[in-house]
């Protein structure tokens, strides 16, 4: 598809004529008369790190009566690796229950996100959130996102640098305008200055754009799904610098063959204090090649599809002034959490603990965001967010460590313990009722299906298989499903695509094997591969290897 880089699409013009970020933001958030802002004034809050939502569960109903959707606000927090202290904890749990819907929302690039804020508690909660010390800026929007970095626990030292780089990172490219300190925060903007972007300009990216770092063989954060990645290499425990990779992305849409899942290919090899220079040497070529005219053509990985690696070599190294060194030699193992405890070279213990599809929150058999505050309120050291929607309780110390096992039994916290490796590898976005673009279930449903499929798995025998499943609300995959041995993703209310066989290192996409099936189909289709993939498999062969394998041929007889 030819690549148009004039500004045609009307989020261009909103983003142009917004005064770097502004737009009318101040007076819709006065306005009583509706509980919502302006069209162009919510495509602006994105980067703020808000997304103005409705409850899909009641909009048709809203509509017949002749009201308003049920507006309300979700904010997304930006925490570059996911890290943050306890006392951070207490604060983000704090605004969960005084302004949120009491729940907090762990996201799968290891962010927080608050759920059913009015837009009345919008500035407190965005206040409350910045005197944490944390803040939303960047969360969302089309420019550079939370940068995603392994929360790989073990190699504290490793950790630490490569955490280091991906926070320096995340700072040098958020955007500089002061829209969001004036909005906010009520900062005063100093008379006579004027806004600059150096990096991003007036019209900001094409779209958004995610960076993840990866410490091989660890690939907890689905490096190669992302538009640029830094893939660690490490030589006797020394940080030599990162393999770069570029082009990724998973959004699709249905019907529409010119829009497709990629995975990122390998550039080059750049040292640690190369980061941020080639980052923003990419990002300044996606800024002046990306697709202004389709939106949905606008992501870098379309970019680099169109021009081609060599092409982006040549317009990287040609602003670096030096050349790429070669990719090096790494591999990963596998995607998805290392459950349970883990102690560092640093001597400190880090246990990472399942959160079902990253909703915590406080119920009859599992007072989870209970148990997390007490944690908090006891823990010394930090929280750590996954890249699948689960946390790690960072930095134990010998002596602390008995009574967090001792609390995360009290609340229901040592689920990892006990289910199924399916369950504990599972995945699903949030969809409905907040996700304005879901078109089937996914966070609400998932966990009842995982009833059904591991039913299937135990009556083959294979209840201790480590198959991974992710479900998506539409094909916009923000559970990354493209990247599962069983991806699952939304097409109607009730109806899912059917993807089998990713590879469980993430180097490799699943393909489409079956189209709008409901629960029925799901569930044969799934026995009858199941059946084959237990007596036809090679050896130690995973169900992604296998289901790559055999194809699509894999579910035709179960139809
Ligand atoms: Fe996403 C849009 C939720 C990770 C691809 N995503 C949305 C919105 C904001 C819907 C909207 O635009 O109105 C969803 C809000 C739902 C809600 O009620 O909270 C939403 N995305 C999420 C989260 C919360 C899913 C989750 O259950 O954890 C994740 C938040 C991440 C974060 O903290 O920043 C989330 N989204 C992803 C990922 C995974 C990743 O980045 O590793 C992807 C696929 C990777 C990629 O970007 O290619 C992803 N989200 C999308 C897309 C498709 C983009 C595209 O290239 O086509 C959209 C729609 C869009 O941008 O137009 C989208
Ligand atoms: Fe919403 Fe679709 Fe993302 Fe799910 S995949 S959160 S339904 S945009």
């Amino acid at each position: 598809m030819a690549t148009d880089t004039t500004r045609s699409n009307p989020v261009e013009d909103i983003k142009t004529n917004s005064n770097f970020l502004r737009g009318t933001l101040q007076q819709g958030l006065t306005d009583t008369a509706s509980a919502g802002l302006s069209e162009t004034d919510t495509q602006l809050t994105k980067f703020h790190g808000i997304y103005q939502q409705d409850d899909r569960d009641v909009r048709d109903q809203r509509r017949k009566q002749m009201l308003e959707p049920d507006h309300s606000f979700m904010i997304r927090v930006r925490m570059p690796g996911g890290a943050c202290t306890a006392e951070q904890w207490l604060a983000m749990d704090a605004i969960a229950n005084r302004w949120a819907n009491h729940s907090l929302r762990l996201t799968s690039r290891q962010a927080f996100q608050f759920h059913g804020v009015l837009k009345n508690d919008l500035k407190t909660s965005i206040q409350r959130i910045n005197s944490s010390l944390l803040d939303t800026l960047a969360a969302c929007g089309d420019v550079n996102r939370n940068v995603m970095c392994t929360v790989l626990p073990e190699l504290s030292a490793i950790h630490r640098q490569v955490f280091d780089d991906a926070s320096k990172l995340s700072t040098h490219l958020l955007p500089q305008t002061t829209a969001y300190h004036e909005i906010w925060l009520d900062k005063k903007k100093v008379v006579g200055s004027t806004d600059v972007e150096p990096i991003y300009g007036e019209t900001y990216l094409p779209r958004k754009f995610k960076t993840a770092f990866a410490i091989p063989p660890h690939n907890d954060v689905d490096v190669f799904a992302h538009d640029l990645g830094y893939i660690a290499v490490v030589d006797d425990g020394e940080l030599l610098g990162y393999n770069i990779s570029v082009g990724g992305g998973m959004g699709a849409t249905h019907g529409d063959p010119k829009t497709y899942p990629l995975l990122a290919q390998l550039l080059g090899f750049c040292t640690p204090d190369q980061v941020n220079e080639v980052a923003e040497a990419i990002v300044r070529i996606q800024h002046e090649f990306g697709d202004r005219g389709n939106r949905k053509h606008a992501r870098f990985k379309y970019t680099v599809e169109d021009h081609g690696l060599d092409w982006l070599r040549d317009q990287l190294e040609s602003r670096l002034g030096y050349p790429l060194e070669s990719v090096r030699p790494v591999t990963f193992s596998h995607t998805g959490d290392d459950y349970g405890w883990k102690r560092g070279e640093d001597g400190l213990w880090n246990l990472l603990l399942f959160i079902q599809n990253g909703r915590i929150l406080d119920t009859g058999h599992a007072p989870m965001l209970t148990g997390l505050r007490e944690i908090a309120k006891l823990h010394n050291g930090e929280f750590r967010l996954t890249a699948n929607q689960n946390v790690v309780i960072a930095g134990v110390t010998e002596q602390e460590k008995d009574l967090i096992v001792a609390t995360t039994r009290e609340y229901g916290l040592d689920a990892h313990e006990q289910l199924s490796k399916a369950r504990l590898g599972a995945m699903a976005c949030v969809a409905f009722p907040t996700c304005s673009l879901a078109m089937a279930e996914a966070e609400r449903y998932l966990p009842e299906l995982l009833d059904k499929i591991e039913d299937s798995l135990k009556q083959h025998g294979l209840q201790d298989q480590d198959i991974n499943i992710r479900m998506s609300g539409c094909p916009n995959g923000c559970s990354r499903p493209y990247l599962a041995e069983i991806g699952l993703v939304g097409k109607a209310p009730g109806r899912y695509q059917l993807y089998l066989g990713a590879a469980r290192d993430g180097s490799r996409l699943n393909r489409l094997v079956l189209e709008n099936v409901d629960e029925q189909g799901i569930l044969r289709a799934l026995d009858q591969a199941l059946i084959q993939f237990k007596y036809d498999r090679k050896d130690t062969e995973s169900f992604g290897d296998y289901a790559h394998r055999i194809g699509s041929d894999l579910v035709k007889g179960g139809m």
